[in-house]
């Protein structure tokens, strides 16, 4: 009728950081959806997860990765070639740091590798509900000076909410014309059992302490559609019969409480009832297994 057809933005955008900056909990946020697991450990996010953010005519396809790390076996040396190759491919970038903790070799390294694939970044300044407001200042700074031409900085929390409408409102900016590449209103890429082994090692994690989240990966082993609602038969893998002997618990405590709040948030974020049957396994030296990895996936 006369009026030009409006283009579309889309693109993926790479969220890079440091381990443990709230990369993952920034993706959830601005997607609206749990999509990747989130925990005080670093390491947490083990491969790529898709989260859509769109608005009218636009779409961003953020992709919340690991964070930057210098690998120490298989897992991890997998876990960095894979951030490697998205932030290679990246059309656009959230470079995320941490308000609470000082800048570090770690982000000035990050820092390098954007300007090398010198994609349009905005720096996101997270866990600002952290600091005391007048330090905030000199940490946007000396962020802002890793990055040499922002699209733009937004300090926010993911915790609180604080500064991701805004946020949300610049994404566009740093998309390019492009068609839309994901069906609108479909959230993710995961496939189902990818998102149920998210949810089970976010369950898992938030129980667990100190080295032990390292050496446990979650296998999906079986999902049933039954009339009382899905069936999920799931494995915790860790490496030694004294972790499986700490995730077990004292006559089973420990691998119960982390089903129930599994399941619980599996049913929540599925809507549906879901039965979650939750086992314990040894595979000696499986971050180190590449039969292993392939298995789970990582
Ligand atoms: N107080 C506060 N905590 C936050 C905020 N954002 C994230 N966190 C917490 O910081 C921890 C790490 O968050 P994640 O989102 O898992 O961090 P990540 O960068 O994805 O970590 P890796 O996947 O391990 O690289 C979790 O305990 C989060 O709840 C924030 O804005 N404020
Ligand atoms: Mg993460």
């Amino acid at each position: 009728m006369g009026i030009a057809p409006e283009t579309f933005r889309s693109g993926v955008v790479v969220l890079a950081g440091r381990p443990n900056v709230g990369k993952s909990r920034v993706a959830n946020a601005l997607a609206g959806h749990r999509l990747a697991a989130v925990s005080p450990r670093p390491q947490t996010t083990r491969r790529r997860i898709h989260a859509v953010v769109e608005g009218e005519g636009w779409q961003a396809v953020l992709a919340d990765l690991p964070g930057f790390q210098r690998p120490g076996d298989l897992l991890t040396e997998r876990m960095q070639a894979r951030v490697d190759a998205e932030v290679a491919d990246a059309e656009a970038a959230l470079f995320v740091t941490n308000a609470a903790e000082p800048i570090g070799a770690g982000d000035r390294f990050i820092a390098r590798r954007l300007a090398d694939v010198d994609v349009p970044t905005i720096l996101v300044v997270n866990q600002v509900d952290r600091v005391d407001p007048a330090a905030i200042g000199a940490h946007i700074a000396e962020a802002a000076a890793l990055v040499p031409d922002p699209v733009a900085v937004h300090p926010v929390s993911a915790l609180t909410g604080d500064g991701l409408e805004a946020l949300r409102e610049d994404l566009p900016a740093l998309l390019g014309e492009g068609p839309r590449l994901f069906p609108e209103g479909m959230p993710t890429d995961q496939t189902f059992p990818e998102l149920a082994e998210e949810l089970v090692r976010e369950a898992a994690l938030a129980r667990l302490r100190q080295e032990l989240p390292h050496a446990m990966a979650v296998e999906v082993e079986e999902i049933e559609e039954a009339a009382e609602g899905l069936i999920v038969r799931a494995g915790i893998v860790v490496e030694t019969e004294s972790q499986k002997g700490i995730v077990v618990g004292k006559g089973g405590r420990m691998v119960r409480d982390i089903g129930s709040d599994a399941r619980r948030a599996l049913g929540e974020v599925l809507g549906t009832e879901v039965h979650l049957d939750l086992l314990v396994r040894v595979k000696r030296r499986w971050r180190d297994d590449p039969t292993q990895l392939d298995r789970l996936g990582l």
